[in-house]
């Protein structure tokens, strides 16, 4: 439709600039890095690139910790690097967005280290209690392990951090507080960034009261996320930030709020344009489908559950608000290998089979760095392996708990951050052509056939088949405006649906398993032009087998576009 807001027909790519592209050697991922490889992201066709942090950081959470907002951390550049990319990026047509992280800041950060003085005025823009029975406030437990408050002896007071205690939470109820995160962000815009992606946004406004959680697990620490996940006053916060920032800029940019543990029926009202919030959120119900009692406790996927999950988002989202669409990012495992099959055998076929399905669905797409090269989960094989906080923490806490090492690590292994935190692989040669230094994190050694400029040489290869499915989104209006109705609910190896917009009508069909599968076929879909399928021509899979009438047989990973018009 006419008017509609720019980012229904985007695309975004993710940079974690860590492991992107490393320019002096050092190591580690930079600006000056990416600004050289942006051809590779002009080309592929993305609208939008989204940059995880690079302010100046600890890096106790890889830079999700930060000590100062308007500024670049060294190990990345400055702030004269950052225009140079902003300028880049803009000369290609594209936008770039920024990770905003106002959860927390750093331990750090100068407002944390004043507000350790109980007379600071700036007490009160943290959670400080004193302590309750001579220990933690409230039984709230972190996600990376332990309790979710630490003592400074400087005031006998306890801070809150829902993550590491180099992570102090914000008190969002603090006017002031706000009133400085927003004239951060909009020093930003007017610097030329084109928006945000807001880090667990969505646990900003907590109940004051910081009730206990239930008991979780064998105790004793509780699950507070009742009093903070989408908290008492999500909704005004957003709304004043709407007011006081993006509203500023009209037509420009792009708002998506990270939220773990968002419903749909919230989402509904975070991106309802009416009611001037985010464009768009991430929420983890889908990537919380192999999840058993935590994210390290595996549990088989099981695809009608993952397409009763994503329908429901493309359901309850349809009229009002908008989906953002993603398999993976930098705190999940690889695509390929969690939703597809990374054997040699189906690598390529899988990764292409699992794009078309998501970029056919109705919403954003969100493209995590390498994805569209199917690069694969990295083998780790002892804890010294690993560099990411919630990993380490997570395995030093089970085996406090009485667990083995070697019942610790599978679910490490196929969950841990670090699997999508592994440099990204540009060529063949040592390091992947990511550093001429040392990586901070191995390279996979698959490196040597999964990389850029094989992608780039191969017409059949990941990257050229998302080219194609943004180059789709770009030509294809039912694509981007096209309602959603899904197929075959039931059937536990083929992933089907229709997209309708005026006179034209998609059909995808997928086959998310390793056996060939007979696909029914609604009626007069038996010779309908197909618009993009993941198997060269030549290799047709179903000449072997007939397909019974009203089928199509689908080999292995088979992926289908079909359009009528
Ligand atoms: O992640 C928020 C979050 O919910 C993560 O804890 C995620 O659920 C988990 O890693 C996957 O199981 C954001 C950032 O994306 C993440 O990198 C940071 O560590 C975290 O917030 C704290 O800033």
């Amino acid at each position: 439709q006419e008017g509609d807001a720019w980012w229904k027909s985007a695309v975004v790519y993710q940079i974690y600039p860590r492991s992107f592209a490393d320019s002096d050697g050092d190591g580690i991922g930079d600006l000056a890095g990416i600004t050289q490889r942006l051809d590779h992201l002009a080309d592929l066709g993305v609208d939008v690139i989204w940059l995880s942090p690079v302010y100046p950081s600890p890096q106790d959470d890889n830079g999700y910790d930060i000590s100062d907002y308007q500024d670049i951390d060294p190990v990345f550049g400055d702030l004269a690097a950052f225009d140079r990319l902003v300028a880049a990026v803009h000369e290609r047509g594209m936008k770039l967005v920024m990770d905003l992280v106002v959860n927390h800041t750093s331990d750090e950060h100068p407002w944390f280290q004043e507000s350790r003085d109980p007379r600071s005025p700036r007490r009160d823009w943290y959670w400080w209690r004193p302590p309750r029975d001579g220990s933690e406030p409230n039984n709230w437990g972190s996600f990376f392990s332990g309790p979710a408050w630490t003592h400074d002896p400087a005031s006998d007071a306890y801070y809150l951090h829902l993550f590491s205690p180099k992570q102090p939470d914000l008190n969002w109820e603090h006017p002031q507080l706000r009133q400085a995160v927003y004239a951060m962000m909009r020093w930003w815009l007017d610097r030329g960034v084109d928006g945000f992606r807001m880090d667990v946004v969505n646990f900003i406004s907590k109940d004051p009261a910081l009730p206990d959680g239930a008991v979780t697990g064998d105790g004793p620490l509780g699950d507070g996320s009742p009093h903070f996940v989408c908290g008492p006053r999500i909704h005004d916060h957003l709304q004043e930030m709407h007011r006081e920032v993006f509203a500023r800029y009209p037509g420009r940019l792009l708002t998506v709020g990270e939220m773990p543990g968002v419903t749909v029926e919230q989402a509904r009202l975070f991106t309802d344009p009416a009611r001037a919030e985010v464009d768009m959120v991430f929420q983890f119900e889908h990537v919380g489908l192999d999840h058993g009692r935590h994210k390290f406790d595996l549990r088989p996927l099981r695809l009608t559950d993952l397409k009763a999950s994503l329908g429901r988002w493309q359901t309850e989202l349809a009229d009002t608000g908008w989906n953002s669409l993603y398999w993976n990012n930098h705190d999940q495992p690889r695509a390929v290998s969690r939703f597809g099959d990374d054997s040699p055998r189906h690598r390529v076929r899988s990764a292409t089979a699992l794009a078309t399905v998501l970029h056919l669905h109705r919403g954003t797409p969100y493209i995590y760095q390498g994805e569209e090269l199917g690069m694969a989960n990295a083998p780790f094989h002892t804890i010294d392996d690993f560099r990411d906080i919630e990993t380490l923490n997570h395995y030093a806490q089970s085996l406090r708990a009485g667990e083995k090492p070697e019942d610790v690590l599978p679910g490490l292994r196929a969950m841990g951050r670090d699997n999508a935190r592994t440099p990204m692989q540009w060529d063949a040669s040592p390091h992947g052509g990511f550093t001429t230094g040392t990586p901070w994190l191995p390279v996979n050694p698959d490196h040597s056939e999964v990389n850029a400029a094989a992608a780039r040489a191969n017409p059949a290869s990941v990257y050229h088949h998302y080219r194609r499915l943004i180059a789709l989104r770009h030509g294809e209006p039912a694509v981007v405006h096209g309602d959603f109705t899904m197929l075959l609910p039931d059937d536990e190896r083929v992933y089907a649906f229709i997209r309708r917009y005026g006179g034209t009508v998609l059909l995808v069909v997928a086959n998310l398993s390793s056996e060939r599968s007979a696909v029914p076929l609604p009626d007069g879909w038996q010779d309908a032009e197909l618009v993009l399928g993941n198997v060269p021509a030549g290799e047709a899979t179903d000449a072997a087998d007939p397909a019974p009438p009203g089928h199509a047989v689908l080999g292995p990973w088979e992926a289908r576009i079909h359009r009528r018009t």
